[in-house]
This record gives structure tokens, C-alpha cells and sequence, in this order.
């Protein structure tokens, strides 16, 4: 699974810090040393002792489907219950043709002539965040597409397209929303997204962006829709999955109960670990890092876990396109190709009756100068299809955009 990842040890005897950064990490990681002489054991006292693999016993097992519209009775591109029986096993529906290959590769010729008009600053980050990118080399259309899809009209028309929207409805039910749009660019010799399981969306906030008004399996609050704009494959840094892992949320889990209680994650660590965990949260751009150190460390504690697992490699033409559940565990190849640029638009999709953004206003991007805010509550979700708003929630729906 690991085997087309540098690992984070390596990365980091590369990756050079500032003095200024490295006085930190050490001067935080002998303060938490120092915390763990005197807190560890008032902790195991009051039975408060961090644990690693808290409630990770809890397995999620399988949902149902939330639609009822199926292509047996309403035609058009609703799913047939075989498709839906086989979307409960695996948490895949796909690849079907969305876009003709022209219609993508203008898309996609778009999206990139967008971002080097800094899409016309209607981006969702501020100055500070923009100018961490710059400096890090991470400022891409990966970070300047996001949200993007409700603001210009070549976006949106694709991420309400019947043959997404519908195939959704047989899922999710008739009212939903694209809550989040997000493109997925990956430069020749970029390289893969590590493995990673979401289900509410947390990310770096403290609280889900994602909190159904009825109890929900995690893995059917929203569904993601990768649409390849370029071909993908093992070279350009296709998609990977491990079908059906939706039905173990042990790798959430265990990164929430480490963002829950890092400080006790961190006195639960060696002092060079407590280096690599403190570079890797602060000083990386984005999620995946992060997740990759998680996931080093659940290798090495619970190494069933990642057992037999049969991983599904996402070979895809431009214009086709992946429904998946983000809990199911998945991740891409780098890019190794010479001069093939990959990319994708994806789309989150929940219901309607679900609260999107409701307990933080502010998210956080982290960035190699920290984790950086930026206002969620101004990027209002693109009405899919039924009705987007539903008496128990208050999301911002958007207006359809000018041009
Ligand atoms: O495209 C990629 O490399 C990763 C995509 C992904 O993680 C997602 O769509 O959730």
C-alpha cells in the first residue's frame, strides 16, 4: 500500500527547516517532556491517559441507500438496484462517462486559464493564506479552485449534471447540495495523495463541517464525485481504494482521538517522534502529510488494520468519472509522467437537511506558516437538485453565477 510513498522519516532529513522553526519544535518538544515527567502520571491517576485506539473498536458496518429512484422505474441516469447493492458493498459507483473527452479537456483548459487569472481573486483564502502558498511552492489550483464551482457557470453546469445528480438521487434521496468543490491537480513528478478516510469533513477544524439533523452513517452524510478532466493512470497519479473500507472507520477514529487530546497523543511519544509529529503539523501545506503520520504510526500499532486489504486502482478517461463514499480509505499515485499535467474537479455532496458549516464560521488551512483561517460561511453550497432547503437547517445556498 505504502511501497509509491517516501516515508515521512526520509522526507524530513531532505526537508530543511529554519533555525527559527527548528528552535521551536525543540523548545515545545522539551516542554512536553518536561509536561510528561508531572501530567503523565496525575493523568493514569485520574484514568485520563491518552489511548491511541479509543472507540476504535466501534465498528460502522454497512448503511442503506437514502434514494429511491431507480433506473428501473424512472430511466434516465438513475442507478439500477444492482448498482445500488453493489455501491452498499464497495462505496464505488463508476467510472461512467459524465463529459465527451472535448467537453473535459475544454474544462479543464478552462480551470487552468482561470487559475492563472488567480480566478479573478474570487478565491476563498486571504492574503496570509495566498502568500504561505507562494512561499512554499504550494500555490496551485488545488488551493485556489476550492469553492470555486459556485462561482462560475462552467463549473457549476458540470457539478449539477443529470448524469451526476441523478445517480446521486438513486443514493442520497432528491434534495442535495454540492456543499464544496475542489480540483485535484497533480505536476509531473508530484507526488500521491496519501491514504486518508473522511467522513463529516473535520479536516483541521475542531468540529465536523458536515452534522446531520438524523442519525446518519458517517459514511452516506456526503459523497464525493471525482471527474477526471485529463486521463488518469498508475503514471499521471490515478485515484486508489480500498472497496468497501467505509465499513471500518478505524483510521478516522484514531486520528480523532489524536486531535482530540494532542497533547496527551504527544506525551504518549518519543522525544525524536514528538519532532517528526510537531514539524509535520505545523510546518506541511494541506491534510495529507498529516494523515501519512497518523498512518505511520497506526502501521506500526495495529498492523491488522491494513491486512489483506485489496486496493482498486481508478483508471480513468478525461470526462469520466468516480461516486465515492471519503470513507472509504484512498489515496493516488504520484505523478511520474514527464510533461502530463492530471486533473480533476471533485464535488462533495450532501442533503439538504444536513448542516453544513454549522459550529465553525472559520475553517483552517494549514500551511507551512500554521494553520491559517479563512471564512467558510461565506461560500454558499450549489443547489443539485429538489429542494435545497429544508426547514431543520440554514445553509447559504448559492445564486446561480453571472457568467
Ligand atoms: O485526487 C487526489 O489525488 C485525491 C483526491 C481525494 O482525496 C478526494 O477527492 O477526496
Amino acid at each position: 500500500m505504502t511501497d509509491c510513498y517516501e516515508n515521512l522519516d526520509s522526507y524530513w532529513t531532505k526537508t530543511k527547516l529554519s533555525t527559527t522553526q527548528n528552535i521551536k519544535i525543540h523548545c515545545t518538544a522539551i516542554i512536553i517532556t518536561v509536561l510528561k515527567l508531572i501530567l503523565k502520571p496525575i493523568r493514569i491517576l485520574f484514568n485520563k491517559s491518552f489511548d491511541l485506539l479509543a472507540n476504535t473498536n466501534d465498528y460502522l458496518g454497512d448503511f442503506e441507500a437514502l434514494g429511491s429512484k431507480r433506473k428501473e422505474e424512472f430511466g434516465e441516469n438513475y442507478l439500477t438496484e444492482s448498482e445500488i447493492q453493489q455501491f452498499l458493498k464497495s462505496g464505488i459507483h463508476g467510472p461512467f462517462r459524465v463529459l465527451a473527452t472535448d467537453d473535459a479537456e475544454d474544462l479543464a483548459n478552462d480551470s487552468d486559464t482561470l487559475f492563472h487569472d488567480n480566478f479573478h481573486k474570487t478565491t476563498a483564502f486571504g492574503d496570509d493564506i495566498l502568500n504561505s502558498l507562494k512561499v512554499s511552492g504550494n500555490y496551485s489550483i488545488n488551493y485556489l479552485g476550492f469553492f470555486q464551482g459556485s462561482k462560475y457557470r462552467k463549473i457549476w453546469d458540470v457539478l449539477v449534471h443529470p448524469k451526476i445528480a441523478q445517480p446521486l438521487q438513486s443514493i442520497l434521496g432528491d434534495d442535495l447540495l454540492c456543499w464544496r468543490s475542489q480540483f485535484f491537480e497533480k505536476k509531473p513528478k508530484q507526488e500521491g495523495t496519501f491514504w486518508h478516510q473522511t467522513g463529516t469533513f473535520r479536516e483541521s477544524d475542531t468540529k465536523p463541517k458536515l452534522e446531520p439533523t438524523t442519525p446518519t452513517h458517517p459514511a452516506i452524510v456526503q459523497l464525493s464525485v471525482w471527474i477526471a478532466l485529463r486521463d488518469t493512470n498508475k503514471e499521471t497519479g490515478c485515484l486508489r481504494m480500498i472497496e468497501g473500507s467505509f465499513k471500518d472507520g478505524r483510521l478516522e477514529r484514531i486520528v480523532t482521538n489524536i486531535q482530540n487530546d494532542l497533547l496527551g497523543y504527544l506525551m504518549s511519544i518519543s522525544y525524536s517522534e514528538i519532532i517528526k509529529s510537531l514539524k509535520t503539523i505545523w510546518y506541511t501545506t494541506g491534510n495529507f502529510k498529516k494523515a501519512q503520520l497518523v498512518f505511520e504510526k497506526i502501521k506500526k500499532e495495529v498492523p491488522s488494520l491494513f491486512d489483506h486489504v485489496t486496493v482498486r486502482d481508478l483508471e480513468m478517461k478525461a470526462g469520466e468519472a468516480i461516486i465515492f463514499t471519503s470513507l472509504n480509505t484512498h489515496a493516488s499515485y504520484a505523478n511520474t509522467s514527464k510533461n502530463k499535467v492530471r486533473l480533476a474537479l471533485a464535488g462533495r455532496y450532501t442533503r439538504s437537511d444536513v448542516h453544513i458549516f454549522k459550529h465553525e464560521a472559520i475553517s483552517k488551512l494549514p500551511t507551512k506558516k500554521g494553520n491559517l483561517p479563512y471564512s467558510v460561511t461565506k461560500e454558499p453550497s450549489i443547489p443539485v437538485c429538489g429542494n435545497p432547503k429544508h426547514p431543520k437547517t440554514n445553509n447559504n445556498i448559492a445564486e446561480y453565477p453571472a457568467k
